[in-house]
């Protein structure tokens, strides 16, 4: 049977903007009350699927969630019609309504994680949504991924949902982002690295071991194959609110920041440990400081292994602009490891809220059986994206600033364009605003 690697990128939604509402993650916090472009950030986000595709990789897409939440806003004691709870929230609260409005959901690293069937005991792929506990314009995200989710990968047969983990906090789960999977190839049997955080001086952490220690009990992954590793406070502290920040493993390597991990060397020893013929790629403090790969993103880049079988890492250019990390990465490519291709993508829009080409996409490993019995719609072609490309170019503005959130035609443009999105993928009546 024939694996491949899916990436399922967050189709960004009409209503991207910056709130800076994450704390510890110093690019939100930065750009807050900036001027954001949907459109291009949009566009930017389909043009990197295309040159995923284009390297002969799989390509799917999530769809973005409906924005504002007014199901969210009416169950906080908002109500009247829809104009009118807008109005009432944004008098109330700007804050709260913007929580609302995030169009956050684009980062499906953690939208959920992924048990690969080679991995799993009953041989299904898993998937659990992610409960994003930690932040609330996060958390509002869990309830509808779960049904996205479901909706695309709908066949029991090969398919299995995990609802969101209990408990909020004390199991703060951000999926896929604390994740790693390691194995020969894609088909093989996989180790999972679990990454989890504890509190920083500065800033909190948001994913708890106890939630990636559930997740693998849910997933049934083999014991054996699984470690469990503290990121370390620097790097919290230094901006890396998500270990995606600081590190990618893809097959058999692993990519990361040397003070990514709270004791790097017993990490690496239970990492070898469990998968003898990983591969270390560390970038030392002297040549790329926590500082210069937080500004980066280099570490946020899709690790991905090319239909020859070489490496290719696909980057923000902020890692290209970076002296310091330019040279690392023209350094480790020079060098003898499956490394050998750089790519450079601009997602700026998306980069400005705190989140790379890795934030954008949630890995799925399917066999070809399973992707035939996933949703077409979801899978992309030629064909398919540069629809999507018209929807983006049909709906969406090109300039929001923070008042526009507070227009009631804001709202209503962005409906407009979910509608006009689930009769393209024939969804039927799916969001909780055509529920109403
Ligand atoms: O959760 N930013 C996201 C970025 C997520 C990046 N994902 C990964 N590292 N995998 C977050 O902090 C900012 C929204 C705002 O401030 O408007 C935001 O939600």
């Amino acid at each position: 049977m024939t694996y491949s690697e899916y990436n399922f990128d967050g189709l960004i939604g009409p209503t991207h903007n910056y709130a800076g509402l994450s704390f510890g993650n110093l690019a939100s916090a930065t750009n807050k009350g900036a001027t954001s472009n949907p459109l291009e950030a949009a566009l930017q986000g389909l043009a990197k699927m295309r040159a995923a595709m284009e390297l002969g990789l799989k390509q799917g897409f999530l769809p973005p969630q409906d924005r504002p939440h007014l199901k969210t806003l009416r169950a906080l004691g908002f109500s009247g019609s829809d104009a009118r709870v807008i109005e009432k929230a944004g008098a109330v609260s700007p804050t709260l309504l913007s929580n609302c409005y995030a169009a956050s959901c684009m980062w499906t690293a953690n939208a959920g994680t992924i048990g690969p069937s080679p991995d799993t005991g009953d041989g299904k792929v898993h998937f659990t949504a992610a409960n994003l506990a930690a932040n609330f314009h996060r958390a509002i995200e869990a309830d509808t991924t779960t049904r996205v989710l479901a909706h695309i990968f709908n066949d029991e047969r090969y398919f299995v949902h995990h609802p969101p983990l209990p408990g909020a906090m004390h199991f703060g789960d951000e999926g896929a982002a604390n994740h790693g999977r390691l194995a020969q190839s894609h088909g093989d049997v996989g180790v999972h690295l679990f990454v989890y955080g504890e509190d920083g001086d500065k800033f909190p952490a948001r994913q708890k071991r106890a939630a990636s220690e559930a997740i693998a009990r849910n997933h049934l992954l083999d014991p054996v194959k699984t470690v469990f590793v503290q990121q370390s406070e620097a790097a919290l502290d230094a901006g890396a609110f998500h270990n995606d920040v600081v590190g990618v493993a893809n097959g058999t390597v692993l990519f990361l920041h040397e003070q990514s991990f709270a004791d790097p060397q017993a990490a690496y020893s239970a990492i070898r440990e469990a998968v003898p013929f990983v591969e270390i790629i560390e970038a030392p403090t002297n040549k790329v400081s926590l500082e210069d790969a937080v500004k980066s993103y280099l570490f946020n880049s899709q690790l991905l292994t090319l239909p020859g079988g070489e490496m290719a890492l696909l980057l923000p250019t902020e890692s290209e602009e970076n002296e310091a990390v330019k040279s690392f990465l023209e350094e480790t490519v020079s060098k003898n490891n499956p490394i050998n291709r750089l790519i450079f993508k601009n997602v700026r829009e998306s980069m400005r809220n705190g989140g790379g080409p890795a934030c954008l996409r949630l890995r799925v490993v399917l066999s070809d059986e399973e992707a035939a019995a996933a949703n077409a719609h979801f899978l992309l072609d030629d064909q398919k994206i540069a629809r999507l490309e018209d929807w983006v170019k049909a709906h969406y503005r090109d300039r929001v600033i923070p008042d526009d959130l507070r227009d009631p035609a804001f709202m209503e443009e962005s409906f407009a364009a979910m509608d006009a999105l689930t009769n393209l993928l024939g969804m039927g009546a799916f969001y909780d605003f055509q529920k109403i």
